[in-house]
Order: structure tokens, then sequence, then C-alpha cells
């Protein structure tokens, strides 16, 4: 696999592509040629058919501590906006396969934002998640004030992007915005997070990649629209080799074996 400076790729599991932030000097901070890294990595996993879920995290004490702010600290109104400043920090929503974010300690602004891009968030009981920008004079712009208030309501998104103030992992579990806080302990987080990699890994790839984008299809679409597109997708999964396998292994009471096609 492809060395890089600032994250790591490994694969942990069967079917399972595990990125891992690495800049431990700066708290894993969010900067360009990090990015260009991460895009390089995840576009890899995303063509490699023998991966059907990723992982992304960071170190014991972050996950990312936000958007480099040195790096933008110098930067002019017209240089961020000619040059399109973040638009290409937002590849990983454009997987079709699962990512799993594995959250310990801090996940701030940007970290947090990264998180959000993410399927699934699990959390260490360590995480520490906030969208810290005003204390800099800014605001999120990552998509943590749309996808916060997607995941945890408007009053909460509202108190969290003004005040700036940190929330818990219990916080995040209780809200919704994580599924579950995992158990203390060094890795566990990411532990957790490979073995529920595996678990979708061990699915149809084809099937999890219509289910991801039948619940994404939640949060862009109405109701009527997002039942519609559900509906659609799940007639698709007819003309796949898959459901016939599965449907067939059932009534046969067998193990099916998913061609991934
Ligand atoms: N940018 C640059 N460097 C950072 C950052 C950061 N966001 N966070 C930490 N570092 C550096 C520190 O400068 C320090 O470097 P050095 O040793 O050279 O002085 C090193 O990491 C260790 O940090 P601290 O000494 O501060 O460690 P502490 O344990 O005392 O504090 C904190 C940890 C509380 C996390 C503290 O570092 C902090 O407040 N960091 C900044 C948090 C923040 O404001 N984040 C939001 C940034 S703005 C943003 O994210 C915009 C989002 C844009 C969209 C992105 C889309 C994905």
């Amino acid at each position: 696999t492809t060395q890089y400076e600032f994250i790591l790729t490994s694969r942990p599991a069967d079917g399972v592509g595990l990125i891992t932030l690495n800049r431990p000097k700066a708290l894993n901070a969010l900067s360009t040629p990090l990015f260009t890294e991460l895009n390089a990595a995840v576009k890899e996993f995303d063509k490699d058919d023998s991966i059907r879920a990723l992982v992304l995290t960071g170190s014991e004490r972050a996950f990312a501590a936000g958007a480099d702010i040195k790096e933008m600290k110098d930067k002019e109104f017209s240089e961020v906006f000619k040059g399109k400043f973040l638009e290409s920090w937002s590849l990983l929503t454009t997987v079709g396969k699962p990512i799993i974010a594995a959250v310990s300690g801090y996940a701030l602004g940007g970290g947090c934002e990264l998180a959000l891009m993410c399927d699934i968030i699990l959390a260490s009981p360590t995480a520490v998640f906030g969208q810290p920008e005003i204390n800099i004079g800014v605001i999120p712009g990552g998509g943590g004030t749309q996808r916060l208030a997607h995941a945890i309501g408007k009053s909460r998104t509202m108190e969290l992007t003004l005040t700036g103030r940190n929330f818990t992992a219990k916080e995040a579990s209780d809200w919704g915005l994580v599924s579950r806080v995992v158990g203390e302990g060094e890795g566990e987080v990411v532990k957790e997070a490979v073995a529920l990699a595996s678990v979708i890994a061990s699915k149809s790839a084809i099937a999890v990649q219509a289910g991801k984008e039948a619940v994404n299809a939640a949060y862009e679409h109405t109701l009527t629209e997002g039942l519609r597109y559900e509906r659609r997708l799940f007639h698709s999964l007819f003309a796949t080799k898959d459901q016939k396998e599965g449907m067939a292994a059932f009534a046969e009471k067998r193990k099916p074996t998913w061609s991934h096609s």
C-alpha cells in the first residue's frame, strides 16, 4: 500500500480498510496536504473491490482538533473564495461504501464535521466533540451547522455553534449523534469499529450500497420522495445475483454466498 506522511492505511480484517489520521504533533489538525492524502486513500479503498467497509480514526488523544488554524490564519477572502477552500475536503461524502468514524479524544471543529461526514460514529468515553469556531471569529465551514442540525436538532445546534462549548461522548450518545459509546480502554473504539465494519463487509456489497443511499435520501428528500426512492432501490435489487442468492439460501436453509453483484 501507498506510504503517506499524515495518515496510515491498513486492512485490519477481511473486507475492511482502515485510515488513521497521523499528525500527532498538531492533534491531527486538518490541513490541505492531509486532505490530499486522505482523499487519495479514500479513493484507493473505494475502487478496491476487496474492500467493502471503511473505518476512519485518529489517535487516542485526538480524532482531529479541527482545521489547521495556523494554515488558515493569514488567508484572505479572495483567496479562499476563488480557491474554493474546503470544497475538496468533503470527498468522503461521495463514497458508496459505508464509512465508520471511530472517535476518541478531541473531535473539534473540522474534526467533528469530518466525523459527521461518515455514516456511523462510534465514540470512546474520552471523546470530546464541539464546534468551537465561534471562539476564533468564524463559524463551522465543513457542514457543522447543517449536519449537526439534522442529527441533533436546531436548538442544541444553535447553542453549540453560538457558544462554541464542547460536548461529551455521553451527550453525543443521548442526542443520537453517535450510535454508541464503547467501553474504555486503549484502542477499544477502533476494535469495535473494525468489528462493526466486518459485519457490514460480510453482507452483499451491492445491497449495503443501496441501503446507505436509501438512508441518506432521508436527509435530502421529502418523505414522499424518500419513500419512492427507497421502493425503487428495493425494486432494483431484484436485478442482482445477491437477491436471488440471498432468498434462495433462506428457502434452502443454508448460508448465502455473496457475489457482491
Ligand atoms: N490547528 C492548528 N494546530 C493545532 C490545532 C488546530 N486546530 N489544534 C491543536 N493544534 C496544535 C497546537 O497548536 C499545539 O501545537 P504546538 O505544540 O506547536 O504549540 C499542539 O497541536 C498541541 O495542542 P495544545 O498544546 O493546544 O494541546 P492542549 O491539550 O493544551 O489543548 C485543544 C487541546 C483544546 C484541542 C487545543 O489544541 C485547541 O483548542 N485546539 C483548537 C481547536 C479549534 O478551535 N478547532 C476548530 C478549528 S476551526 C475549524 O475547524 C474550521 C472547520 C473548517 C471545515 C473543515 C471540514 C472538514
